[in-house]
């Protein structure tokens, strides 16, 4: 997965990288996995060749929102739980843009989990990174529908008695067309599941399991450490099986299973199957009219 050519092409290209980095104060707290997983996003669109101007990031609410004032590029910042709609609007109405949307558990599995529903049965072409830290880290480490089970947080003193959902074992149920997963701590890891999903023409699910050393005390580094596994270096591994992705998943304890999990790379995307769109060449953008519309303003 490291791939040394890679670096070295990543080394020359540190000018294109440069131009992605703002000058913004940085706000995460020390060792928080959002700098692994923004790093590894700007790698990743270096190495893919992606210009400022050819891709949109859309950002959740939450400590991963506030990403959006530390890459350079088109940037949205919308509500909380709200990402997918925006997102997916946006790389309908103009699908030469790449377009990556970004939250955390919170927004994803609490808040907007009807959207992520949306997103994935529709295979909007948009890259998804769900940062995994198990809790709402902006509003002080609130559990999520993620969080572990017995974990004490901020919100839920004497701990959570509920199971959390099994996230990617709930994305694999809706038939999705690419999942993925990834680690914070592992940069180059991640780096390389971006490169693969930029490259996918439907909805492509990224999962970084990312580390908030200042709210999730239940898995820190170290416990993540213990447990990941490279999913190539498991035998017989059919990543075009979706049960056997589903039973890999299920445990969230002992394996965890970093790699491209599942693709299908026989779905149509949207575009293919929408019947008003199909075959049309312009794009909604394109096809706007400017309508004079100073009458209704006196
Ligand atoms: C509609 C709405 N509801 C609630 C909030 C309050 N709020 C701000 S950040 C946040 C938690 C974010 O947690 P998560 O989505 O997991 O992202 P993280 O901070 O962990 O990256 C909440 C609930 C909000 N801003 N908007
Ligand atoms: S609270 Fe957690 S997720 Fe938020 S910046 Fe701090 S370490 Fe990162």
């Amino acid at each position: 997965m490291r791939d040394k050519k890679d670096l070295h092409k990543l080394s020359k290209l540190s000018g294109d990288y440069l131009k992605y980095e703002t000058n913004k104060v940085l706000t995460w707290c020390g060792n928080c996995g959002n700098y692994g997983i923004q790093n590894a996003l700007k790698r990743a669109l270096v190495l893919e060749g992606y210009k400022k101007e050819d891709f949109l990031m859309c950002f959740d609410i939450g400590c991963n929102g506030n990403g959006s004032d530390k890459i350079e590029g088109y940037t949205l910042h919308g509500l909380h739980g709200r990402v997918l709609p925006v997102a997916s609007g946006c790389a309908l109405a103009n699908p030469k843009m790449k377009v990556i949307a970004s939250a955390g558990d919170g927004g994803t599995f609490s808040e907007g989990i009807n959207h992520l529903v949306c997103a994935i049965r529709n295979d909007y072409p948009v890259l998804f990174i769900h940062h995994n830290n198990e809790n709402y880290g902006l509003t002080v480490g609130q559990a999520s529908s993620l969080t572990r089970c017995g974990a004490i947080m901020n919100g839920t003193p004497k701990e959570v008695t509920i199971d959390p959902i099994n996230s990617l074992d709930f994305v694999l149920s809706l038939n999705p067309s690419f999942v993925a997963r990834s680690f914070s701590g592992e940069i180059g890891h991640i780096t390389e599941m971006f490169r693969l999903a930029l490259k996918h023409k439907g909805f492509a699910y990224v999962e970084i399991l990312q580390s908030c050393p200042t709210y999730n005390k239940m898995t820190p580094d170290i416990w993540y450490a213990k447990r990941i596994k490279m999913i190539e270096d498991k035998k017989d591994y059919d990543k075009s099986d979706i049960w056997q992705a589903r039973r890999i998943v299920r445990d969230m304890e002992n394996e965890i299973w970093l790699g491209l999990l599942y693709e299908n790379k026989k779905k149509s995307n949207f575009f293919e199957t929408y019947p008003f769109r199909k075959g049309v060449k312009t794009a909604l953008v394109e096809e706007v009219r400017h309508k004079d519309i100073s009458q209704f303003m006196q």
